[in-house]
């Protein structure tokens, strides 16, 4: 069975896999989870109950869970690039930053989008975004001091954790714009956008931005 990834092409953490994916030039089959294609849901849904997405599909292994994902196509399928360097200590770099932008940015992004969904019970639309903004806040000015002087998260390697910041940066700016008090951060953000693999990502994504819940607005 050829490499396979069950995904949606807005899904940021699709994006977060395809990143990984254009970088090395792996072949793989996109397998898109939606309603268009029941064959694929119930095939998600049946290796991975959970419900999360994407899910990679390699031979006879299941692989669940963006940053494993990534591990497990550096382990199995490497390409030009280490997206986890082999060095240890510089290793422990990249996988906390991927754990702070998944975490810290994505996550709150995600919590604006189910408050104004209304996930959670009483809570309105108004109120999650305010408190994913306050959040956001926090977290662009620890990026800010942490990413000075890089050109990618972790220095000047491209890596795991620049697959993570790519797709949430891209959603937490249409979430709570990231201010010019943030040069740094807003600039790391544009290198990201002209990334080859993540423009990919972008531009397949792209018809489907009538469903950022928020409204996407009319940049990027
Ligand atoms: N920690 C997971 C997060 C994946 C995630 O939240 N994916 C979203 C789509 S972007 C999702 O599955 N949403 C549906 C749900 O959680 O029910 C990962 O890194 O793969």
């Amino acid at each position: 069975m050829p490499l396979a990834l069950y995904g949606h092409p807005f899904s940021s953490y699709t994006q977060k896999a395809l990143i990984a994916l254009y970088e090395a030039g792996t072949a793989f089959e996109f397998r898109m989870i939606g309603p268009d294609t029941p064959e694929h849901v119930g095939e998600w849904m049946r290796r991975w109950p959970m419900g999360s997405f994407p899910l990679l599909v390699d031979g006879d292994q299941t692989v669940a869970e963006t940053s494993i994902i990534i591990e497990h196509l550096q382990i199995a399928h490497p390409g030009p690039r280490q997206l986890i360097p082999i060095d240890a200590a510089a290793a422990l770099e990249v996988r906390f930053l991927d754990r702070f932008l998944d975490l810290y940015v994505m996550e709150r992004v995600q919590f604006a989008v189910g408050a104004s969904l209304g996930r959670y019970g009483a809570m309105t639309a108004a109120e999650g975004l305010e408190m994913a903004r306050e959040r956001l806040e926090k977290a662009y000015g620890w990026l800010e001091v942490r990413l000075a002087g890089r050109a990618w998260a972790a220095g000047e390697d491209f890596t795991l954790a620049d697959c993570a910041a790519g797709t949430a940066l891209f959603y937490a700016d249409w979430t709570h714009p990231i201010g010019p008090g943030y040069p740094t951060l807003r600039a790391y953000r544009e290198r990201l956008l002209r990334r080859a693999s993540f423009a990919r990502a972008i531009e397949e994504a792209r018809p489907y931005r009538g469903l950022f819940p928020l409204g996407a607005p009319d940049q990027d």
